[in-house]
């Protein structure tokens, strides 16, 4: 189960309609380079009446609220009504912008969750890596797969860029990938297309 996180400006239908993330998943399947996996894309706004078309800094909450609607409704729904797997190394969390940040401020604190993390030009609703990783130890000891990645031209690779020392600071093990581009989708479906095939491995 992988559960993946759009940005600000989109809904549950951007990895689909703007990322081709169906299309990039199943030519990876296709050629044999992915675990067979069922993919939710939910909205990430958890708000009645915020939208995309809110603006950018009215929009944090509804984002941060996600959390809950995540962990205490939508995986308990899907795993409730579908013949799906359901422990925590059968779970990954990712996303891109608002949805990297959700992924690492969620996937982090939530171990006994998820097994694989991966924060795609993480927004700036990213916590500091030293709330979001307690003991290095147990992170480093649960995390099948830590992923970061950012263009090296978008606006906001210094979320990135800080995540990614400060994990490096603490000794915890991470995936760190620079791509060429901005803040932009050939970006995140490039990061999709390297990230997804390691999911779900033996990894140690
Ligand atoms: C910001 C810069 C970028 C911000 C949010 C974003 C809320 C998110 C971008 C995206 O999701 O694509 O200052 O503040």
């Amino acid at each position: 189960m992988l559960y993946l996180l759009h940005g600000i400006g989109d809904i549950e239908t951007g990895w689909t309609k703007l990322g081709a993330a169906d299309v990039v998943l199943d030519n990876l399947f296709a050629d044999k380079k992915l675990v067979p996996m069922i993919v939710v894309m939910p909205n990430g706004r958890a708000a009645k009446d915020v939208t995309q078309r809110t603006p950018w800094d009215k929009q944090g909450p509804a984002f941060e609220a996600f959390e809950k609607d995540l962990l205490k409704d939508l995986i308990p729904f899907v795993e409730k009504n579908y013949s799906v797997k359901s422990d925590r190394e059968s779970r990954a969390l990712a996303g891109l912008s608002m949805g990297g940040g959700q992924s690492l401020n969620f996937g982090l604190t939530n171990l006994d969750t998820f097994a694989w993390v991966g924060g795609f030009a993480s927004a700036p609703n990213t916590k500091p890596i030293g709330d979001l990783v307690k003991s290095p130890s147990e992170t480093t000891k649960k995390l099948k797969l830590l992923w970061v990645s950012c263009g090296d031209a978008d606006f906001i690779l210094d979320v990135s860029k800080r995540v990614h020392a400060s994990l490096d600071e603490l000794k915890v093990p991470h995936e760190w990938h620079l791509s060429e581009g901005k803040h932009e989708w050939p970006v995140w479906k490039v990061d999709l297309y390297y990230f997804a095939p390691k999911l779900f491995r033996e990894t140690r």
